[in-house]
């Protein structure tokens, strides 16, 4: 049993000094706007170059190289963070394709892959909630859910953040997590 209380903070996840900041890339992983953008940004061409070599190792996976659910971790190179844990949401059409199993899959693979790292500590953004159109009321409830059961599985993880970027999101976590 994992006894960690999430924690929320608003503002950017680039900044943030934990083993593992979690990317909602797409599934090229080879960045884009938004958290992608500015991950990469901070994190430096290093970052770049290791999803080009990991899109390459995996371009035969259907979907891939990087499939809606899935996650990959690299290192953080210039961030203060070690690594980087770069997973893909479901783009939200809202007609049942999935996506909140595909969404719930980001989050637990995510929290499976730090533990399987042997990390301590990971910041998550509010996957899927931007450009993917994702919910964000949908989005954050799942989130806070999928989180809280996988905990379960993880008892290295000591310390996980929930990272909002806007105000809506920030005020919806902040009910959630009855902060
Ligand atoms: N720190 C934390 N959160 C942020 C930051 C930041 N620096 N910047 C934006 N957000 P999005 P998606 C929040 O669009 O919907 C990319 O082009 C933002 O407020 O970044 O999963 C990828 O390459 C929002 O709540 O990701 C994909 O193509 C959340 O991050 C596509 O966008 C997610 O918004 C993925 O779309």
């Amino acid at each position: 049993m994992n006894m960690v209380k999430p924690e929320l903070l608003r503002g950017d996840i680039t900044s943030l000094e934990v083993d593992a900041i979690v990317n909602a890339a797409n599934s090229s992983l080879l960045g884009g706007g938004g958290v992608d953008g500015a991950i990469h940004r901070a994190a430096g061409p290093e970052l770049l170059a290791e999803c080009v070599k990991a899109a390459g190792e995996r371009r035969h996976i259907p979907g891939g190289p990087c499939p809606a659910g899935d996650a990959v971790i690299t290192g953080g190179y210039r961030l203060k963070a070690k690594y980087v844990i770069h997973t893909v949401g479901p783009v939200w059409y809202g007609v049942g394709r999935g996506e909140p199993e595909l969404l719930a899959s980001c989050y637990r693979k995510s929290l499976l892959l730090a533990e399987k790292n042997k990390l301590r500590s990971i910041a998550f953004p509010n996957i899927s909630t931007g450009v993917y159109g994702y919910p964000k009321d949908r989005a954050a409830a799942l989130a806070v859910e999928t989180v809280k059961k996988t905990l379960e599985e993880t008892p290295g993880l000591e310390r996980l953040v929930f990272v909002c970027f806007d105000d809506e999101n920030f005020r919806l976590y902040r009910e959630l997590l009855g902060l």
